[in-house]
């Protein structure tokens, strides 16, 4: 990225940084910068739904269950409909797909370029109890202009990805993105009522000693995982610390931030795992392996796996290359 005469982070919005990356890279379109700006602009307002639950209903649960069973609250409906409602509003946008719509949503038949998966509010079960939720974004390119069937276009490994992100409602509003070069962080700062740059290239820190798995499916888990717990608490590796959150993209974050790895196996509950590939496993895995760190299945590569359906789930391994390799070295 060209260096550019700006104080280093007090003034560059996520949309100004897009657009000055666009300059040295023809790949970060306009439109890309634009529709990165849908998304932010719809996650302000999820932000402040989420800053003021217990004084509105939106964390009450709705009547309604999910394509996969499981209960909705009003501000996961709300968060889809805004994020929908903006990115509809941008031409260049064809096709959204959502945990919360069974089908994926045509926006244009012809036209647009891009298509997009979002989990709107993930960890939103976590939002009564106040712990830090997200928004979780994938963009891709149509592969091709006609099709007769949606998901001949949409059903494309995460290696197509062109840009992925997150944003995180915590202690304090963050969105983190990558376009293919690098991972940056904005800060939402209320008073200037934008993201501002607030970290640059970030990258796994090294031996972060942080484990992330929520121990109480151990006893489902393949035996390999158990005997990786057993040498991640043992005083020949130690000391490590556990920690986890229980809504993945906090988890990511702190991972992100402080290093460690994060394990979602798959459980009796959940034989396939339990998070989705195309709205949770693939833009994480991209930020993942841009940040230099790995996201892997347990047997392969995220972004390798061909999907079969739009909200199949996959086993998720992510963090610190050396920490998931330890994992794996376990179970396989
Ligand atoms: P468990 C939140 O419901 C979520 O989808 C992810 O954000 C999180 O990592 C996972 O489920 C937590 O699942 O079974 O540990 O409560």
């Amino acid at each position: 990225m060209k260096a550019y005469k700006s104080p280093e982070h007090a003034l560059t919005s996520a949309q100004q940084f897009l657009l000055l990356e666009q300059n040295s890279d023809s790949h970060l379109t306009k439109e890309l910068a634009l529709l990165i700006s849908s998304i932010t602009l719809a996650s302000k307002h999820i932000a402040l739904y989420v800053k003021r639950d217990g004084l509105t209903d939106v964390s009450e649960k709705t009547n309604s269950k999910n394509v996969h069973g499981e209960e909705v609250k009003k501000l996961d409906e709300l968060a889809d409909k805004m994020l929908i409602n903006s990115l509809g509003l941008n031409a260049d946008v064809a096709i959204v797909s959502s945990e919360e719509n069974e089908n994926p949503v045509i926006l244009r038949e012809s036209g647009g370029k891009y298509i997009l998966f979002f989990d709107p509010l993930d960890g939103s079960s976590n939002l009564s109890s106040g712990i830090a939720v997200g928004t979780i974004f994938s963009i891709m390119e149509k592969s091709k202009t006609t099709y007769s069937d949606p998901m001949e276009i949409i059903l494309q490994p995460g290696n197509r990805q062109i840009a992925a992100g997150y944003i995180m409602y915590g202690s304090s509003t963050v969105l983190v993105f990558t376009t293919g070069k690098g991972v940056h962080m904005f800060t939402l700062d209320p008073n200037v009522g934008d993201y501002l740059l607030s970290r640059q290239n970030m990258t796994f820190p090294d031996n972060g000693k942080c484990y992330s798995i929520n121990e109480g499916n151990a006893h489902s888990f393949d035996p390999g995982y158990n005997k990786w717990l057993d040498w991640v608490k043992s005083n020949e590796a130690g000391p490590y610390t556990g920690r986890y959150i229980g809504s993945m993209v906090a988890d990511f974050h702190r991972t992100l931030i402080q290093g460690g790895v994060f394990a979602y196996p798959a459980t009796k509950k959940s034989p396939e795992g339990k998070l989705r590939l195309m709205y949770e496993a693939n833009p994480i895995a991209f930020i993942a392996e841009q940040a230099k760190g790995m996201a892997t299945n347990g047997k392969s590569r995220i972004l390798d796996i061909q999907p079969t359906s739009l909200h199949q789930r996959v086993p998720l391994l992510f963090g610190e290359k050396k920490e998931v390799e330890k994992i794996m070295s376990y179970i396989n």
